[in-house]
């Protein structure tokens, strides 16, 4: 490892992908997972501090996959591995290279999971591919598995977090394998897919965020509210228990039960016609809340 670091220096890397797949393991009681994550920990750190101290611009990206070849892999997800980073000696150089297929085969949210890796600081880099549904990794053109994330995705990579949260820097890679029964034409057109497709959405994700009636969707949904802290400033938590309004008396029909019911009472506004947008706009059929 230290020798291939050496030569990944030497060819200009600024990224390391470290895919664990064969750290793990088929039988429970036969394995220390405490003892394999101490070794991990040392392996990881053990290079960590080499790279810093031969000063190679590289920082390092694991790559979390739940099973296959292991029947169970160690840091099987996104939020396994950002925790392993937290107890790291040198993890301001490691951060995370989320594949789509390897959190969809868990049944996880790819998008909520980079989220919280771009949240975390830690979108080092970034593997797109398709999947559909939990099964063996199955390595689709980008978008040829779960569309409607693949457009999420997409927009949270190109325009960040509605709130103004941070977009992402890094390469957009593909990690996907032609269908094995394709001729070399059809390889080349697969390979071609997988950018056609992110371009596409790259473009309808922008229209999606211009759009004026999505706009006034995601503001009557309070999406924006989101964004603002649960004590104001300067608000303390004995504030908080002192306020009355805030438990004892406090009318959930008043503070919002009232407001969904209007808002169900309204199918033309809100998270509804968001998601109706979406679709319209992935299906090409324009902006979407007047379809
Ligand atoms: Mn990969």
């Amino acid at each position: 490892m230290l020798r291939n670091l050496d030569l990944a220096a030497e060819l200009g890397a600024t990224t390391y992908v470290f895919w664990g797949g064969r750290e793990g393991a088929e039988v429970d009681t036969a394995k220390d997972i405490a003892a394999a994550l101490d070794r991990y920990r040392e392996g990881i750190d053990t290079l960590a501090a080499y790279v810093k101290e031969q000063g190679y611009g590289i920082r390092f990206a694991i790559e979390p996959k739940p099973n296959e070849p292991r029947g169970d892999i160690l840091l099987p997800t996104l939020g396994h591995a950002l925790a392993f980073i937290a107890e790291l000696e040198h993890g301001d150089i490691v951060g995370v290279n989320p594949e789509v297929g390897h959190e969809q085969m868990a049944g996880l949210n790819y998008t909520a999971g980079i989220a919280q890796a771009l949240w975390a600081g830690k979108l080092f880099h970034i593997d797109l591919n398709g999947q559909r549904g939990i099964k063996y990794d199955q390595d689709l053109v980008f978008g040829h598995g779960d569309l409607l994330s693949a457009f999420a995705t997409v927009d949270l990579l190109e325009n960040g977090a509605p709130g103004g949260g941070p977009r992402y820097e890094g390469p957009r890679h593909f990690d996907y394998k032609p269908l094995r029964t394709e001729d070399v034409d059809g390889v080349w057109t697969s390979a071609a897919a997988n950018m056609s497709t992110y371009l596409l959405l790259k473009e309808r994700a922008a229209a999606f965020r211009a759009d004026p009636e999505v706009a006034e969707a995601l503001a009557v949904s309070g999406v924006a509210e989101l964004a603002k802290p649960t004590l104001n400033a300067g608000e303390t938590v004995a504030d908080l228990k002192a306020d009355r309004s805030a438990f004892e008396d406090f009318d959930p029909v008043k503070a919002g039960g009232a407001r969904l019911r209007v808002r169900a009472a309204q199918p033309a506004r809100g998270r509804a016609p968001a998601r109706r947008a979406v679709v319209s706009l992935v299906a090409g059929v324009g902006t979407a809340c007047t379809v």
